[in-house]
């Protein structure tokens, strides 16, 4: 079980002072003293055992910022991309809404739909992705050894991340948060109600570090159950392993269209204990991917605030007045070969995904079968945090 009180040993021991207490007081008799120490001496060996796995992280990440500079093959990831003729995407292995495999193996979902701009706006063609499956544990590694050129997979931006993995997030696709899933025959009506309950979670995720900091705080204790797989995450909530299963909520929603008998056997709590904003990740030595794979999550956004959508495009290119996708000029050939994409790189976005709200509401939002409120995620001139940048 997790208890409270391992974030103050753990500081205690990272800044070198020691989590026994000092001297036990001379009123007290010598077997009181000794028992007590054997006592301290305990809490301090569980201690170090519950810290465990925060200094595994710790050394494992200073491992990676060491050796993953060095390992880096040199050449912009563009001129991979446009050499291969194909943008090599890591995605989830499969979370319905943000990147699935139908029977026929095509993908699709938020995500997938993503990768598909990209390749739209690089190579003309949003068919010329790989889509590379990864788990939570392996997507970073994919991305910092270059065997793929862009990470679409619920990640979360963490200074962490940028700073010991050398990533980028060139910007937010998708705002969520920390949530949980309980069975209705649980009856648990809130968080508090957890208290002392084995926990489904992913591992290589942010969760086990939000829910260790969340219950802390609250003094509740917990069983994670960490496993590395969301298939086999969500086999094991449904088959009543943990009480709850804990994720990113949009995503919780999209498994509890897995439930075996009916979604209705399950519902997300209405908590969330930590932000989660999810966006693209690129590898961070190469500046201008970043800028490119940012621009086309800005055109996606501010085609949406400037009304611009599939079925209007051609009538909005013929008029030729909208800055996101005005017809060929001195200046749009001038920013295209800076960015080092074809011209019209904007309108083939548009023509192949659509709008940032059309892509949401067809993939998971209402005309999609999670159904889930655009919340956060609509537009900052609607009350949502999506808010991009002017072109000129
Ligand atoms: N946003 C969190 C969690 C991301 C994550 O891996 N979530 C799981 C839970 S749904 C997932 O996407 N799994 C997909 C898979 O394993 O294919 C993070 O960046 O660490």
């Amino acid at each position: 079980m997790q208890r409270r009180g391992t974030g103050q040993v753990r500081d205690a021991l990272l800044n070198g002072n020691s989590p026994l207490p000092r001297g036990s007081g001379e009123s007290l008799s010598l077997l009181s003293t000794i028992s007590s120490r054997i006592h301290n001496f305990f809490i301090f060996v569980r201690s170090l055992i519950q810290i465990d796995r925060t200094v595994l992280r710790i050394a494992v990440l200073a491992l990676m910022l060491v050796v993953f500079p060095r390992i880096v093959a040199a050449g912009t990831v563009l001129e991979g991309v446009k050499a291969r003729g194909q943008l090599r995407c890591g995605v989830s292995e499969g979370i319905p809404g943000f990147s699935e495999r139908d029977a026929d193996g095509r993908w699709h979902g938020f995500e997938v739909d993503f990768c598909r701009a990209v390749a739209a706006a690089v190579l003309g063609d949003p068919e010329k992705v790989q889509f590379v499956p990864l788990r939570a544990s392996t997507r970073f590694p994919a991305l910092q050894v270059r065997r793929i050129d862009l990470l679409l997979r619920n990640t979360t931006w963490t200074l962490t991340r940028e700073a010991v993995l050398k990533v980028q997030f060139p910007g937010i696709l998708f705002y969520d948060g920390q949530g949980f899933m309980v069975p209705v025959a649980a009856n648990v009506g809130t968080l508090a109600d957890l208290d002392g309950a084995t926990i489904c979670i992913e591992k290589g995720t942010t969760h086990l570090r939000n829910l260790e900091e969340y219950f802390g705080a609250n003094d509740w204790s917990y069983e994670p159950l960490v496993i590395d797989s969301v298939s086999e995450a969500a086999q094991a909530f449904f088959s009543g392993r943990c009480r709850a299963y804990t994720s990113d909520a949009a995503k919780l929603a999209a498994m509890r269209q897995r439930a075996p008998k009916d979604a209705r056997d399950f519902v997300i709590l209405p908590e969330r204990i930590s932000k989660e904003p999810l966006g693209p990740v690129v590898w961070g030595g190469d500046p201008e991917w970043t800028t490119l794979v940012r621009w086309v999550l800005n055109i996606l956004i501010l085609a949406e605030e400037h009304g611009v959508t599939r079925d209007n495009l051609d009538a909005v290119i013929a008029e030729n007045r909208n800055p996101l996708v005005r017809r060929s000029s001195d200046e749009q050939e001038m920013i295209a070969r800076a960015l080092g994409v074809p011209v019209l790189w904007g309108a083939r976005v548009l023509r192949a995904v659509g709008n940032y709200g059309e892509m949401y509401e067809r993939n998971v939002g209402r005309d999609s079968p999670l159904d889930i409120e655009r919340g956060l995620n609509r537009l900052w001139t609607q009350g949502g945090l999506h808010y991009a940048p002017p072109i000129d």
